[in-house]
């Protein structure tokens, strides 16, 4: 198929076709893993556009090619982890840039900005759910970049994409949204207003704990060259048997996505019924503080779930001990259902005191949601209620 005709299919046909054409030398139907280092020039700075894996692999290639049409981005890097996807970008600010940065990200978010990059940038961190704090923080700090997470880790505050990256655009700020949660399945913020896209591949785009890895789509030429450059320079390239298990994986996204949302859904609404739950808050429950924008910007709520557990944390130390099927572990996004404790585990790095000012309590519990039978979950998740 032309390139063209592949960027209007829809998303469950992308995840299989877009990167997925059968190898021009065999017909092999699935990619071929290019496991080499380097290759071989005709002569010197003749070659077919591949010099050294460290820049490009035709096994990565593909599958930047597959995220960019997921995104409706031109470019698209795919780098060894989500954090190391991260870096690029910090890298690529002017130094001592201005970041705005939500108060509630992955607790390795939060570590690489205040600790690595703390005397390179400045960072000043905002509840971005509100667009007024956002306007108010922005015309005080001038930000080079506005960093969003949208369901935020862990406790899936929305932030309206378009209201917020229009504001920063009237500012010349740029933004950047961590999707990893949606996936580009339920949501696509470039679409938004966003200029950069960040994922962590680890979680849903691959989708079978496999794998480590991290993406950027954009549509900035002047940026992409920029972020390659510093992949190319620094060198946190993906390696391509990662990036062919990605390939993989992502051909089943879709489906896994509708399953982990269907699934999410009813173990949610379980847990809001249930007499030993303080609060749950899951994006497709109304009761959610941002529903209606939820509704507005995902096309799907996904699978992740947070949970305020009546009692301390021994009570919640018990529960996590006691369930069988989740399995505690840190992660998301996995066929199989994880079950975790931000506060010492995911989010251990963020001090106690900020952890409690934006909410993230000792009771708090999070769940990725997987797609076995859903009766089979709630049964586990009874069981250790029965505990408590
Ligand atoms: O683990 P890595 O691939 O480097 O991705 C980091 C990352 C970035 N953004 C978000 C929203 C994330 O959730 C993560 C990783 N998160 C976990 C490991 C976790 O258990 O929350």
């Amino acid at each position: 198929m032309k390139k063209s005709d592949l960027n209007k299919l829809h998303k469950a046909s992308k995840v299989i076709h877009v990167g997925g054409h059968p190898d021009k030398e065999t017909g092999a139907i699935m990619p071929p893993i290019y496991q080499t280092s380097t290759y071989v020039q005709e002569s010197p700075g003749i070659h077919k556009g591949y010099e050294y894996t460290r820049s490009h692999n035709p096994t990565r290639t593909r599958l930047e090619e597959c995220l960019a049409s997921l995104e409706n981005a031109k470019y698209s890097v795919v780098t060894a982890s989500g954090l190391s996807a991260a870096m690029l970008v910090m890298h690529a600010l002017p130094a001592k840039s201005k970041i705005l940065c939500g108060d509630d990200v992955y607790g390795g978010t939060y570590r690489l900005f205040t600790t690595v990059f703390n005397d390179l940038h400045d960072f000043v961190f905002i509840d971005t759910t509100d667009p007024k704090v956002v306007e108010a923080a922005i015309k005080e700090h001038k930000p080079k970049l506005l960093w969003l997470e949208t369901p935020t880790n862990p406790l899936l505050k929305i932030t309206d994409i378009a209201k917020t990256t229009k504001i920063a655009k009237a500012h010349k700020t740029l933004t950047v949204v961590d999707n990893t949660f949606m996936s580009p399945y339920f949501q696509n913020p470039l679409d938004l207003g966003a200029d950069i896209v960040l994922h962590s591949m680890t979680k849903y785009i691959n989708g079978h704990s496999d794998v480590v890895g991290g993406c950027l789509m954009l549509n900035n030429k002047k940026l992409y060259e920029a972020i390659w450059k510093l992949q190319n320079s620094i060198g946190p390239s993906q390696s391509p048997f990662d990036s062919w298990l990605v390939l993989r994986g992502i051909k089943t996204l879709g489906l896994r996505m509708e399953a982990h949302a269907k699934n999410a859904m009813k173990v949610a609404k379980y847990l809001e019924a249930h007499p030993k739950v303080e609060r749950v808050v899951y994006p497709g429950l109304k009761s959610h503080p941002q529903h209606k924008i939820a509704k507005k910007q995902m096309s799907g709520f996904g699978g992740m779930i947070t949970f305020f557990l009546k009692g301390d944390i021994k009570k919640c130390n018990k529960f996590l001990s006691t369930v069988n099927m989740f399995a505690l572990a840190e992660s998301l996004g996995g066929v199989e259902s994880l079950i975790e404790h931000p506060a010492i585990m995911t989010h251990a790095s963020v001090p106690k005191e900020v952890r409690e000012s934006i909410g993230l309590t000792d009771n708090l519990i999070r769940l990725s949601v997987g797609i076995e039978n859903v009766d089979d979950l709630i049964a586990d998740l009874e069981t250790a209620f029965k505990k408590v």
